[in-house]
């Protein structure tokens, strides 16, 4: 092994990466070797008995090469098997001592490092990026206090109440068990068969048909801790405590036709994506939130707090935001950290401590229980990605693949041979303690009617929503229930969407072409589920609770910034440089990336002769990979884009999207061969904006700059208001 430089030494280190760096391999200069450190003189040919053969058992150096590639996969993780990893460091705003004595909560000069792994659910190892599906976001904080892991997803509510279901609802998302069929898709039976008939998924289910479940950017996603924790401060005194991620560049989404498309034409599209901002510097940034309910108001809500298919709206608890995550550096080696983390919500500190949730109860045995069949053995937190900070100092010992060489006669404790050491520490020198919170109650097997209200807060979440995402929940759950092929599953369906809004199942009923089930005269006492006991049900959420809860809309994050934002110029010989450089220039001055899109690769020449660098070709590139595209001016250029079926497909596509267009009025007739533009009156003269989010004009810097505007808009989703436009 040889000490060597980051792979991009400009992405910063920090005391976790240097600490990587002991163990990083890098070939530049150095001679081949066996794994004993015998050099190799010939790693082309097996040692034979002659030169036609038979090759030879004393081969120890083929035996060698062969047997550790014959070893090299270790089982993906049975959920969350796709993702991918950064580093990057964390600091607090201010000290949040007054609620935690987690260290690195309470002093904002304290800059913490970070792995996080971000993922999709369902899918394999090699499945697509942009499947519909829950996103992982598990993040660990390197303290010096030890390692600390908020387990987190992109939604903020889970699928069941109770751990001992998990396996149940992974088996029925994941392929089919007889033929494998599909891959990273919860489009069939045996989900919705399960759905269908488990209302506590109800809440859930809301955030996964929503555009929650089709991130733009794993840069561009909210996370959520999901269950409520605990704070416990220096004085003993504790509160429930929500964590949140809050995207600085906003929640996006992308449209599930643009989905599709991504998942075919790049499957690493989110990886990529996340890869490539941070080797251009464009470091993704989130800020942590925490909205924290006193001891004392437990039972203060119309919910339980316990319950993890709740939230606890931002009305009614806001979410402060405590500080600033900032992911700033690539892994060296997807393997060795990305696939080898092990992360478990059971890593915590002091100043942090567990609720009775039962889903976190169950999570606290299941994570170490994966990483012991999956990494091989009881020593993976050895592993380099694993280690905390400080030296680790117990009595465990042993076990496959053991690196650590402890010193000494004793491994029990207590002790006198060694003076009792490893020592216990008190609460006062950072030993954990437990929160003493006071449990008692009879053994049973039962579900708290506190837990019972299934509806409500899935009905909160589909009023919240805009006009345009509630058609995009009606379309996912249309296209979802289409492609299961047992009618009663649909119709166990539409009747759970009945009981939580009339006119959701009645839009997806009428795409199945199913009777909408009876308006079954919501909200009292609808949420009874059959098995319970009416004199135990209480109904819970009633009239008079919170209707609509702004957060839960994207149609209200971050539109102020087109920062990272991909921009497609579609350009060919005879562009006019000057359309080219003054757009592009407005757009990389506002933080966006540009790419040139050209019929054929390396450079375009432009109308005054100069070469312009070419991105991709028509079919390299696409669309479905930009927020916006540009037609620069040129007689010549645009004539030729105008004769690319291909770029007036690209055009259809983005407009189809809901994206921004924008032409120098140069390029008119580009537009004029769209599906959108052809009504353009063939003698167009300049101005402005043609329809929300379609820009044409020949004064470019106006151009640029509605453009930019356009963009910051994200998505204009008015435009599938006739539905279905074509592409
Ligand atoms: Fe889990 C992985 C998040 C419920 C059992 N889970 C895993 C990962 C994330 C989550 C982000 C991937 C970590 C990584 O990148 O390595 N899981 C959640 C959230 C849940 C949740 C937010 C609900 C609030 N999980 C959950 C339950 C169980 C598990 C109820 C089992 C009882 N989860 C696992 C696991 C995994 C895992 C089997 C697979 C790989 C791993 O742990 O390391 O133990």
């Amino acid at each position: 092994m040889s000490n060597d430089q980051p792979s991009n030494p400009a992405q910063p280190d920090n005391d976790k990466t240097q600490s990587l760096e002991s163990h990083v391999e890098t070939p530049a200069g150095e001679m081949m070797t066996t794994n004993t450190g015998l050099r190799i003189n010939d790693d082309q040919n097996t040692l034979k008995a002659g030169d036609r053969g038979a090759s030879l058992l004393e081969d120890f150096i083929f035996r060698e090469k062969i047997t550790h590639f014959d070893h090299e996969r270790i089982p993906e993780r049975v959920v969350h098997a796709r993702g991918a990893g950064a580093h990057g460091v964390f600091r607090v705003y201010e000290s949040m001592s007054s609620v935690t004595r987690a260290q690195f909560l309470g002093d904002p000069s304290l800059e913490t490092p970070v792995f996080v792994r971000f993922s999709t659910v369902a899918g394999s190892r090699g499945s697509t990026d942009l499947a519909r599906d829950v996103r992982g976001f598990a993040v660990r904080f390197y303290t010096q206090e030890g390692n600390f892991d908020l387990v987190g997803n992109n939604m903020p509510v889970f699928f069941i109440q109770d751990a001992i279901k998990f396996p149940d609802l992974v088996h029925a998302v994941k392929p089919e068990p007889d033929n494998e069929i599909p891959q990273a898709a919860s489009a069939h039976d045996t989900f919705w068969d399960f759905i269908s008939i488990m209302p506590e998924s109800s809440h859930m289910i809301m955030w996964l048909m929503s555009d929650r479940a089709i991130p733009r950017s794993y840069r561009m996603m909210e996370g959520f801790g999901v269950h409520t924790f605990r704070f416990v401060n220096a004085e003993g005194v504790a509160s429930f405590v929500k964590f949140h991620w809050k995207p600085l560049l906003g929640v996006h989404s992308v449209a599930w036709d643009e989905a599709q498309n991504i998942s075919g034409k790049d499957p690493d599209y989110h990886r990529r994506d996340l890869w490539d901002n941070i080797e251009m510097g464009n470091y993704p940034e989130w800020e942590l939130g925490v909205q924290i309910v006193p001891e004392e108001d437990e039972f203060k809500f119309e919910f339980d707090l316990l319950d993890p298919t709740k939230i606890i709206p931002e009305e009614l608890v806001p979410v402060q935001r405590i500080g600033k995550l900032t992911l700033n550096r690539n892994p060296t080696n997807f393997f060795a950290e990305t696939e080898q983390v092990a992360f478990h919500l059971g890593h915590v500190v002091p100043g942090i401590d567990f609720t009775n949730d039962p889903l976190l109860q169950g999570r606290l045995f299941s994570y170490t229980d994966t990483q012991l069949i999956r990494l091989g053995g009881p020593n993976f937190q050895e592993i380099p990605i694993n280690r905390p900070l400080g030296v680790v100092h117990n009595n465990q010992r042993d076990g496959y693949m053991r690196q650590t060489i402890n010193r000494g006669k004793t491994s029990y404790n207590p002790n006198l041979l060694a003076g009792n050491y490893p020592v216990q520490a008190k609460a006062s020198e950072g030993g954990f303690t437990s929160y003493p919170e006071r449990v008692d109650g009879r053994k049973v097997r039962a579900r708290s009617k506190s837990f019972l209200d299934h509806f409500s807060q899935a009905r909160l979440f589909f009023n919240s929503q805009s006009d345009p995402e509630k058609n995009h929940m009606i379309d996912a759950f249309s296209f979802e229930l289409g492609k299961c092929i047992t009618p009663a599953i649909r119709e166990r369906m539409l009747g759970i969407l009945s009981l939580i809004d009339q006119s959701l199942a009645a839009g997806v009923a009428y795409q199945l072409r199913l009777p909408v089930p009876p308006d079954p005269a919501l909200p009292v006492n609808h949420s009874m589920p059959a098995d319970a006991d009416p004199a135990d049900y209480d109904p819970i959420m009633v009239e008079g609770s919170l209707l609509k809860s702004e957060a839960l809309s994207m149609e209200h994050t971050v539109k102020d910034t087109i920062e990272t934002r991909k921009i497609a110029f579609l350009a060919a010989d005879g562009v006019d440089e000057l359309s080219v450089t003054t757009v592009k220039n407005a757009l990389e001055a506002a933080g966006a990336v540009v790419e040139i899109i050209a019929p054929r690769q390396n450079f375009v020449e432009a109308e005054n002769d100069t070469k312009i660098a070419v991105d991709h070709t028509f079919l390299t590139a696409a669309s479905v990979f930009y927020d916006a595209v540009y037609v620069p001016g040129g007689i010549n250029s645009a004539a030729s884009i105008e004769a690319e079926p291909d770029a007036i497909h690209f055009l259809n596509e983005a407009f189809k999207h809901c994206k921004a267009v924008a032409a120098d009025a140069g390029a008119i007739q580009v537009l004029q061969a769209t599906n959108f533009g052809r009504k353009l009156p063939a003698d167009y003269s300049d101005e402005s904006v043609l329809m929300e989010g379609v820009i044409v004009g020949s004064d470019l810097e106006k151009v640029a700059s509605q453009f930019i505007t356009a963009i910051s808009q994200h998505r204009f989703w008015e435009r599938e208001k006739p539905r279905k436009v074509p592409a």
